[in-house]
Order: C-alpha cells, then structure tokens, then sequence
C-alpha cells in the first residue's frame, strides 16, 4: 500500500499566507499575543478549521481548538497536535505556524482518506507562546496544563502596560471554554528545530526527547544620573557601566563552561537615555538555558553572586524580578521511538535531540505523554526573516506526524 501522504500544495499554500499576516510598515511579521495581528492570524486559522469542519473551542487564556471527534470516539480522550501562531518581532513564517498547520493538515488528510480514528483527534494553537509582550512565554499551555492560575495570568502585565486578559477580549479571543477541558491521549508537536544540528548532520527528522530547563529574570540597576563630562570616574555611579560588566559576565562564564549553557541579554534599557548623561538607571533581561537542572541552578546562583559584588564596587542598588523557570523536561519514549520508526518506514534517517527552544510541548507534557518532531532549520536561523526550511524537509517532516498520529489512532488501547 503506497504511502498516504498530506497534501504539500495547501500545507505549503497556508504556511505562506499565514506568513503574510501581520507585517508592519517596515514589512516585518510581528503577531505579539492578543495584538491585533494576533487576532488576524486566529481569524485566519478560524477560519480554516471551520473549512476542515471542525468544532472550534476557544478557552479562557485565547487557546484555539480543532476537534475532529466522530460519534463513535466522541468520549475518548483526543490525540493532541498544535503548536502556537503568534510570534516574536520580526520573524520568520515557520516557527510555530508550522506545527499548529501541519497538525491541521494531517487531520484534513486522515478525514479526506476515510479514516477511522479511534479516538478524536485535536489541533491546538496555543496563547502567548513567545513570551515577548506578557512574560512568561508558554503562557497558554502553561494556563491549559495547570501549570500557571488562569486568573493570575489573566492578569499579567505587557511591556506595552496593557493586560492580556483585556487584550484577549479586545480581540475576541476569552472564549469560554475551562483550560484543561480536554486531557490529551499524547501530545505530539512538528516543529523547526532553529538551531544548526540537523542540517550540520545531514539529517532530516530530529526525534526530540528532552527539552532544556529555562530561566528568565528581569534586572533593574540603579545608580546616580550625573554630568557624562564633568564626573570623574571614581565618582560616577554608572548603571550602565554596571549593565555591561553584567552583560560581559554572563558571556565570558557561557562561554568557558564548555557546556550546552547558554545566556542571553535580548532586552535592554537606560534612563534617562540621553548622551550627555551617566545613566541613573538600566534595566535588562537575563534568559538563561542548560539541559541539566543542576546546572542551571548554578547559572542562576552565579548571576547572584555577581550582581551583588557589582553592587558594592559600583556603589549601585540591585533589583531582580523572576519573569519565567521551566525546569528540564524528559519527552515520552513510546512516542520517540515511534517517530524514529515512521521516519525508518519512509526512508528517512533521524536522531535524538534535545531541544534548545521552548515549547508548549513542554507544558502538555505535564498532563500527558508528549514528543516533538524536528525539521532542520537553514543555517540554524530562527526569531529572524531569514528562517528558512526547504519545502522537501517541511513535506517529510508533516508526513511524519502523519504516520505517528495514524499509527497512534489505529490503537483502541490506552497506549500512547
Ligand atoms: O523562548 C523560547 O525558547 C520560545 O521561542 N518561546
Ligand atoms: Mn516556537
Ligand atoms: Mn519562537
């Protein structure tokens, strides 16, 4: 029996008009969570599914379902597919989009093909994945998998003042649905890896089994706004000479820990921000990563102790506001080996992976059995227009998903 195989033309067709939704008028694709590009990208999708004729259900945090439950499975627990739709500021079309589409895609396949699931199947896309306008990032599956009180993330303060929970009925999006309402038989993301591994291997399917643990922290130094030609230095009380001893830190200390440790300072800013003048104040962001929850404690314990001795040699107060922890997470091996298998049954090679980025996978696996399946992203480039897959990768790697979830829908056991 030949292969079934999803329908590339309209996968790849989506990919690119989702991809058009929401440029600004410098032309880049910004979709911050519940923004009003947000909201043209949840409409797009809507609409979609209503096309696939799914139910759509929206829950309290914005999350969006696709159900495809026939009567006769209605009341089993669904196999999950998803991923998010909003995105950083200046992004590529994949990230996200691509999991949330092919997850769509592969139930349009399974439905147009006759298939009989043995349970329902559900595509998510998930609130505030990116994390970039309301910390912290994996907000709604976080919300969906318990992880975080609805309410309080409701009530979650923007980088822009606006609360999300206002944000989400603005655009229409407080649906009405419980977080958690449906508990997922498995969970399965597709998504691009954005990192350099896959295409450096030559390999097209990465089978990821774990996921690093995440740290992001919020850092307000607070010196003495001064004369930039006046002061000497022994007198100057420099928040942003403290920033950059800080920033310098973190990169020196990544960097000779021969690790998988990675830090990054993405945000940064000075008050008051004028040339002439010795900031009074900086404030930055600190997102540190490892794979090993040891480790990471560490990092953190690190930072700590040399904020505190900037304190003291730049006489500058210290302030520190935890925005995000996500521990290490362990994917489930049933799952993995099923995707290494159907890879194996097409011909293609894979490899076990940890992956570097969030994810929602990451939270649903909180709440039940859940793997990703990685795609090799050109030159590890991602968060970036650039981010590009190739159209045969982004076919293989959907082509996969379908396998697993048919493979995973033939089963009438509670086995993932
Ligand atoms: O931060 C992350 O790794 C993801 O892109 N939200
Ligand atoms: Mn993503
Ligand atoms: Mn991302």
């Amino acid at each position: 029996m030949s292969k079934q195989t999803i329908n590339a033309a309209r996968l790849l067709g989506r990919l690119r008009t989702l991809g058009s939704i929401g440029l600004d008028d410098e032309g880049r694709l910004v979709r911050l969570a519940a923004s009003d590009t947000d909201r043209l990208g949840r409409d797009q999708f809507v609409a979609w599914l209503k096309q696939a004729g799914l139910q759509v259900a929206i829950d309290r945090i914005g999350n969006v379902f696709g159900i495809w439950a026939p009567e006769a499975v209605a009341d089993r627990q669904p196999l999950m597919l998803g991923s998010h739709i909003d995105t950083v500021i200046n992004a590529g079309i994949y990230d996200g989009c691509y999991g949330v589409l092919s997850g769509l895609e592969v139930i349009e396949t399974l439905k147009e093909e006759g298939f009989q699931p043995s349970r329902p199947i559900v595509v998510a896309a998930f609130t505030n994945e990116e994390g970039v306008r309301y910390a912290p990032d994996m907000m709604g599956s976080l919300v969906y998998a318990g992880g975080l009180d609805a309410e309080a993330a409701l009530a979650t303060v923007g980088t822009d003042g606006t609360i999300i929970g206002d944000e989400l009925q603005r655009i229409g999006y407080a649906g009405p649905y419980a977080p958690g309402f449906l508990t997922p038989h498995a969970y399965i993301e597709l998504h691009i890896e954005q990192g350099p591994v896959l295409e450096r291997e030559r390999v097209p399917i990465g089978a990821v089994e774990n996921l690093q643990g995440i740290s992001w922290q919020r850092v307000t130094i607070g010196g003495d706004a001064n004369h930039a030609g006046t002061t000497p230095i022994s007198m100057r009380q420099d928040a942003g000479h403290a920033a950059a001893r800080v920033i310098t830190f973190l990169r020196e200390r990544a960097k000779a820990s021969n690790t998988p440790t990675v830090a990054t300072v993405g945000c940064i800013s000075f008050e008051p921000n004028a040339i002439n003048v010795i900031p009074s104040r900086a404030i930055f962001t600190v997102d540190l990563r490892d794979p090993f929850e040891e480790r990471l404690k560490d990092e953190e314990e690190a930072l700590s102790t040399f904020l505190e001795r900037v304190a003291a040699e730049e006489r500058v107060t210290v302030q520190i506001e935890r925005l995000a922890r996500f521990e290490p997470v362990q994917f489930d091996r049933t799952i993995v080996e099923l995707v290494e298998s159907a890879a194996r049954d097409r011909g293609l090679t894979s490899q076990r992976m940890t992956s570097g980025a969030g994810h929602d996978a990451q939270m649903i696996a909180r709440i039940a059995p859940a793997a990703m399946i990685f795609v090799p992203s050109i030159g590890g480039i991602s968060h970036n227009p650039r981010e590009h897959t190739l159209d045969a990768d982004l076919l293989a790697g959907a082509n996969i998903l379908l396998d697993v979830v048919t493979r995973l829908a033939q089963r009438a056991d509670e086995s993932p």
